[in-house]
């Protein structure tokens, strides 16, 4: 039976709850993210209550696959390119079939093509893109909303994530946001203007970056 009343919404919600359950029409619950506080991380993650930010610059693909539980390899599967880099946040949740999980997120791409750095939220081990630069554009941006439907009821890890591609430069970031807090999440203060002098400014970054490398390898 379920019968989500505003009783049970509460409790559900109680301290530390990381999901909250409401009842919708279809009988299916809609959950939403309540707080980010309690997740797990790997790499350069911010929690707080409201959202979660993650960056590319993080700990190795392999230990990002690791985990969240994915397998070796499989993030550079998804994407056809060489993940080298990344940040995750993972949590578990126990549904019904027909629950829908929904949140709101956006991708800030820090990088420019080819370095197609991407964001991603898994459901156990099936990945699913949520924004690469290939589509946001060089040093774009996009916010938006996605829901997941469970078909199987069961116990699933939820993660999230953002990786660094081709090489560990200029990262990109991923924020997660609840759907229940009613706003879409808090953009950076980018005009774009600001965008294209981030864009000269990364090309220049990443250009030192590899002379230093090369300085670096010499020695
Ligand atoms: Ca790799
Ligand atoms: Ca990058």
């Amino acid at each position: 039976m379920k019968n989500f009343g505003l009783a049970n919404q509460l409790l559900v919600a109680g301290a530390g709850a990381a999901f909250v359950f409401v009842a919708s029409p279809s009988q299916a619950a809609v959950i939403n993210i309540s707080d980010f506080t309690g997740w797990q991380s790997i790499g350069n993650v911010s929690l707080s209550n409201q959202q979660a930010i993650l960056s590319s610059g993080g700990v190795s693909d392999t230990a990002v696959e690791s985990f969240l539980g994915l397998a070796n390899g499989a993030l550079e599967a998804f994407n056809f390119q060489n993940v080298n880099n990344g940040s995750a946040i993972k949590n578990t949740i126990t549904v019904q079939a027909g629950d829908v999980l929904t949140f709101d997120w956006q991708f800030q791409a820090g990088d420019y093509l080819p370095y197609n750095d991407f964001s991603f939220y898994s459901i156990g081990t099936s990945l699913n893109k949520l924004a690469d630069i290939r589509q946001v554009g060089n040093f774009g941006q996009i916010a938006s909303q996605t829901s997941y439907t469970f078909t199987t009821a069961g116990t699933y890890t939820i993660g999230f994530g953002v990786v660094n591609t081709l090489d560990r430069f200029l990262d990109s970031s991923l924020t997660v946001r609840s759907s229940g807090s009613g706003g879409e999440p808090v953009p950076e203060p980018m005009t774009i203007l600001g965008t294209l002098v981030g864009g000269a400014f990364g090309v220049a970054l990443r250009h030192k970056k590899k002379q230093q490398q090369k300085a670096t390898s010499k020695a």
